[in-house]
């Protein structure tokens, strides 16, 4: 099946086809006709041909031998023949053959010999004459001399009885063919021809093609035969003549050339095959005129269906009212519809549902498409808290108002980023410097109070903004970077700032560090320091505080700062902390070992004091292994639930595990958790301690605070000594223990026990 790309080719194609089919069958029925009745005109003249030329031989024939049995009858010439008077018979003989016109004359004797007058004949063909008279009873038939086909006719001499044959012989010659042919109707060829062993004899030249025919036409006998030769079709008629030679029958061969026959229709057939082709070409251009008048609307529909794929406007001409045209109208109405849906759907993606204002992805696409602008963001301040005063809906009213404030004040769209974030692009002459101020200006919109559902609010708005093109560094997303911002102006106090990637890094790779971190563990990556803490009563190192180091493989040592904090975010704090009282609890027996029975001290996040499954791993792995612990609660963080972290601390004092409140003075300790917290110790921050010996402030804040702990029961270990000075002044002043550079710095648990060796106060000395 061919597949057409066009319907107008296709229609062409089927009407050309049929057409052209069509053609065919007319012209050859025309042509069947015309041969078949040139074949039956060929026809007919050969057989009438054929029955003149036997009323021709038969007149001959009847007049040769008239002419013969005169001779034969003759008195004088039977006694001439009877006494052997070779002259006279020879000249008898030539006197006849001149008269009756023929080629020679000859006297057979029943004895076998001949006197000849004319062409000589051999003993071969004497004898065929001889046989053919005598046995096969002929008196005229064909005789072949020399090759050639011959009239023989005979009369008997009776003397009275046979004494031998007057014979004429006539050349069967092309000059009576000729004279055959011309009375013929056609142009048909005429010849005797002879049937010998080896072929027929007596064919010439382009008769030879017909060998084939003849042998049906003479198996027709007398009957026309049709048939192809070498030379193209042709008729053949095959008359049998009578012959001397049984073995050699004769016959009248006509034939005719079809071609012949067919020649006076020729230009008829070349006119008729030249108005086809005309024809033809004519239905082709008139088909597909006419197709494509018919397809172009089909054609006009496609396309539009392409363009409305292609997300354009698709809409196409009504030209007719007929299928097509109903076709077309409901296309454009389908087209409509689709237009309108996707201009809904546009819109919907594009803009915030509950205010009709457009939305983050509309602000990002507009920041994309500008080069210079700021993004700007203002976020209400203090949004959670407002929201739950007034309520959500006053809330959503409130943002709305604000926004068409912001809207007025700088003439561009306002778009709603998220519940209480409003955005623009804002457009300003100038650097950062200048934007930065132009925002801080605009929120100043909110200064004026807004009155909502009768009531009075309050409300005030920080901005952030950030480069609509950013190079590289920070967010990829424009308007998360101005949302980072608006948490960095407020951070810093200010009313706008512009985002800072270097201050807000990197959390992506923070996260990923996290979990190094949690691989680290396992491996040899992270280990615990310890540092040794000296008490200044029995001047003696009694314990140590282990503090976690991380050499990561591939950014080399990273400050405990940095990933304390960072696990403390993101909930890994747990996972380390546990880690690291199993450590302690390890390296304390082998401190034991090796000889020292020294307390050790674990930081523990205030985060974790509240976190059930901690306290129950920690009290059951210190219970078990017997261990001397402290914890040292760090408050980097809030502590979550007071309450419950307050029942924690008093499992851990009743296991036998000392609690420390660490950093005293920088942390967010206060006199209240003092007062609730049932702890052992209290460590002051390093940064009272380092300044002891400058600052009598500091002094005296670390006096009151010696004084204030062992009033609640409390050991003081003082942080950060590292003078000989500082360490003076804390035994001046009763405190229990020193910790600091003076006595050693944070070791690793060989390099303690060699530590642990040599005199306690060796440095001090
Ligand atoms: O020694 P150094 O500067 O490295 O310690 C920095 C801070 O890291 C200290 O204030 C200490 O509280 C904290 N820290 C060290 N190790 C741990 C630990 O194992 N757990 C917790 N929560 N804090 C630790
Ligand atoms: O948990 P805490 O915040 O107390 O941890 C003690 C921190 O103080 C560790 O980071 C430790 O390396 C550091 N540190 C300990 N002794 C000294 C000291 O004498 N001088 C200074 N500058 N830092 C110290
Ligand atoms: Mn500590």
């Amino acid at each position: 099946m061919i597949r057409f790309r066009h319907l107008r080719t296709r229609l062409t194609v089927l009407y050309a086809g049929l057409f052209g089919i069509a053609l065919l069958f007319v012209a050859l029925a025309v042509f069947t006709a015309i041969t078949a009745s040139a074949r039956s005109v060929v026809r007919g003249e050969l057989t009438a041909t054929g029955a003149v030329y036997d009323q021709l031989w038969e007149s001959r024939s009847a007049q040769l031998e008239q002419g013969a049995a005169v001779l034969a009858q003759d008195f004088g010439f039977r006694e001439a023949v009877a006494t052997n008077d070779e002259p006279t018979v020879s000249s008898a003989l030539e006197n006849l053959s001149a008269r009756q016109g023929v080629d020679g004359a000859l006297l057979l004797g029943s004895d076998g010999y001949a006197i000849t007058a004319g062409p000589s004949l051999d003993e071969a063909t004497l004898n065929t004459l001889w046989t053919g008279l005598n046995d096969g009873e002929l008196s005229s038939g064909v005789l072949d001399l020399n090759g050639q086909p011959h009239q023989a006719v005979a009369a008997p001499v009776m003397a009275p009885v046979l004494i031998g044959w007057v014979v004429f012989i006539d050349r069967l010659d092309q000059t009576q063919m000729t004279r055959l042919e011309e009375l013929s109707a056609i142009p048909l060829n005429a010849s005797v021809l002879t049937r010998a062993a080896d072929g027929w004899r007596g064919m010439s030249g382009p008769e030879s093609a017909l060998a084939g025919l003849m042998d049906r036409a003479v198996a027709e006998d007398g009957a026309a035969v049709g048939g192809r030769t070498a030379q193209g079709e042709a008729m053949v008629l095959a008359r049998p003549l009578p012959s001397f030679d049984a073995d050699a029958p004769a016959v009248l061969a006509l034939s005719y050339p079809m071609a012949e026959a067919l020649k006076p229709y020729e230009p008829m057939f070349w006119a008729l095959g030249g108005i086809s082709l005309v024809g033809l070409a004519l239905l082709v251009a008139g088909t597909w005129f006419l197709s494509r008048g018919l397809t172009r609307p089909i054609t006009a529909l496609d396309e539009a269906v392409h363009r409305l794929q292609a997300g354009e406007d698709a809409q196409v001409e009504i030209t007719s009212t007929d299928e097509i045209g109903r076709l077309a109208e409901s296309f454009n109405a389908m087209a409509g519809d689709i237009r309108d849906r996707q201009a809904r759907l546009t819109h919907m993606a594009l803009h915030d549902m509950e205010t009709g204002l457009p939305n983050r992805l509309w602000l990002e696409r507009q920041a994309a498409s500008s080069a210079s602008a700021h993004v700007v963001l203002f976020g209400v301040d203090r949004f959670e808290v407002v929201r739950n005063a007034i309520g959500f809906e006053a809330m959503g009213q409130l943002v709305a108002a604000l926004g068409a404030r912001l809207s007025t004040a700088t003439g561009a769209p306002v778009a709603r980023v998220g519940a209480g974030v409003m955005g623009l692009m804002l457009e300003i002459e100038g650097d950062d410097a200048d934007a930065i101020a132009a925002a801080a200006r605009l929120c100043a919109v909110a200064n004026e109070p807004l009155k909502l559902i009768g009531a009075r609010i309050d409300a005030s708005l920080t901005a952030g903004l950030a480069r609509a093109v950013q190079p590289t560094g920070g967010l990829d997303a424009v308007v998360d970077r101005a949302g980072v911002a608006i948490d960095q102006a407020r951070a810093a106090g200010s009313k706008a700032a512009l985002f800072d990637a270097a201050a807000y890094g990197d959390p992506g790779a923070n996260l990923s560090l996290m979990s190094d971190l949690i691989c680290a563990l396992e491996s040899d990556h992270v280990w615990m320091a310890y540092q040794p803490k000296f008490d200044l009563r029995q001047n003696a190192i009694t314990g140590v505080e282990g503090l976690m180091r991380w050499n990561h493989p591939k950014r080399d040592f990273i400050a405990p700062d940095l990933f304390i904090g960072m696990a403390e975010e993101t909930g890994q704090i747990r996972a380390l902390t546990e880690w690291g009282v199993r450590r302690a609890i390890a390296d304390q027996k082998a401190l034991a070992k090796a000889g020292h029975r020294l307390k050790v001290s674990i930081n523990v996040s205030g985060r974790l004091l509240s976190d059930e499954s901690f306290a129950r791993f920690a009290l059951n792995a210190v219970s078990r292994a017997k261990a001397d612990l402290c914890f040292e609660i760090t408050e980097t963080a809030v502590i979550d639930n007071p309450e419950a972290a307050l029942g924690i601390i008093d499992r851990f004092a009743a296991a036998g595990i000392k609690v420390s409140i660490d950093d005293y003075g920088s942390g967010l300790s206060s006199l209240a958790y003092l007062k609730r917290i049932a702890a052992d110790e209290l460590k002051i921050d390093k940064a009272f301690v380092m300044s002891l010996d400058e600052s009598a402030k500091d002094a005296l804040l670390v006096k009151s605070t010696i004084d204030l702990a062992h009033s609640l029961g409390m050991t003081v270990t003082a942080e950060g000594v590292e003078t000989q000075t500082a360490m003076a002044l804390l035994r001046g002043m009763g405190c229990d223990t020193a910790q600091g550079y003076l006595i050693a710095r944070p070791l690793a648990l060989t390099a303690l026990i060699e530590r642990l060796e040599k005199p306690a106060l060796e440095a001090a000395a």
